[in-house]
């Protein structure tokens, strides 16, 4: 474990062996199985779903479906927790399945409840993207719900943008073709490089929240990152959503900026579908 921990860090790294170690990787070794029951007999398992605002109308345009596990206790555990084990382990491949295969199913509940012209955002892991059979699982969700593709948006990484370039190129080409949307996700907080960037074919950058917290606070670098994102997209002929909308305050600036798209806890915070639906049809009418 502490060769492993050496490793993991930089080169020429030392490291005594603690008790305390053991304990966080059998911890950890726990999760795992526990989830790994989750993830086969579909257990505890639940998407919450945050609203996506268009901020000149105050429409509702979509909605970014978010996982959650309830652990064997009742409590939800916190997907920053889980997803980087799923990931490690490929359990995220048969996860992630169930997520895009709930989500569009959701799409359908909704539209029956008279919920018109959403359109769902999924997150996507690098790990799901290796997976020779992703883009056949996810044609076979769309076609069992006849859910137009164009209805549904995949959020990848960075990181998953920073996969040998000719393979995400490939993918995403082919989701594109299909009449799937793509959004880069946390845009800003990675690395990619803008030559690349300018070759994928994608529609979205979604604005991190760290850019979207410093707007309008004293620091001008939150609101200048946040403005050449947005310029960025304009240029490269894509739209912009910004995340952690949490002031009206923010709302504004970020509209006068040019930003056509927010999602945040101004809005709603991340809720289960009859929470949200019924979200939704109260900002109908009001
Ligand atoms: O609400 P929030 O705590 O859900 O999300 C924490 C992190 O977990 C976010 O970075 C989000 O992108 C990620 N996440 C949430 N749901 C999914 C999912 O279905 N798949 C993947 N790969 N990541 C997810
Ligand atoms: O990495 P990704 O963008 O998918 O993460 C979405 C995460 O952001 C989720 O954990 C979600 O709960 C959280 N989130 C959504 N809206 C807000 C917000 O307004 N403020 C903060 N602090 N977190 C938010
Ligand atoms: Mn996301």
């Amino acid at each position: 474990i502490a060769l492993n921990r050496a490793k993991s860090g930089d080169r020429g790294r030392w490291h005594y062996y603690t008790t305390d170690m053991a304990a966080a990787t059998r911890s950890r070794l726990d999760l795992l199985h526990e989830l790994r029951l989750a993830v086969e007999h579909r257990r505890g398992l639940e998407l919450h779903y945050q609203p996506q605002i268009e901020l000149v109308s105050g429409r509702v345009v979509g909605a970014e479906a978010l996982i959650r596990w309830r652990g064997g206790d009742g409590s939800f555990i916190r997907p920053d927790l889980f997803i980087s084990l799923a990931e490690y382990s490929g359990l995220i491949v048969d996860l992630g399945a169930w997520v895009f295969e709930t989500a569009v199913e959701e799409l359908r509940v909704w539209d029956s409840a008279g919920l018109t012209g959403v359109r769902m955002a999924i997150n996507v892991s690098l790990v799901q993207f290796r997976d020779p059979l992703f883009l056949t699982r996810l044609r076979a969700a769309l076609d069992k719900t006849g859910i137009a593709p164009n209805r549904i948006e995949l959020e990848i990484t960075e990181s998953v943008a920073m996969l040998d370039a000719e393979t995400v190129i490939a993918i995403l080409t082919e989701l594109k073709a299909m009449g799937i949307q793509i959004a880069i996700d946390d845009f800003g907080t990675g690395f990619s490089s803008l030559a690349y960037l300018h070759r994928l074919p994608i529609d979205r950058l979604k604005i991190d929240r760290a850019f979207v917290r410093d707007l309008g606070s004293a620091r001008a670098s939150g609101a200048s990152i946040a403005q050449t994102v947005i310029g960025l997209g304009q240029s490269l002929g894509l739209s912009i959503i910004a995340e952690g909308i949490e002031t009206e305050d923010q709302a504004q600036l970020l509209a006068a900026l040019g930003c056509p798209l927010a999602q945040g806890f101004l809005y709603s915070r991340p809720v289960d579908s009859a929470t949200f639906m019924a979200w939704w049809k109260a900002r109908q009418q009001s």
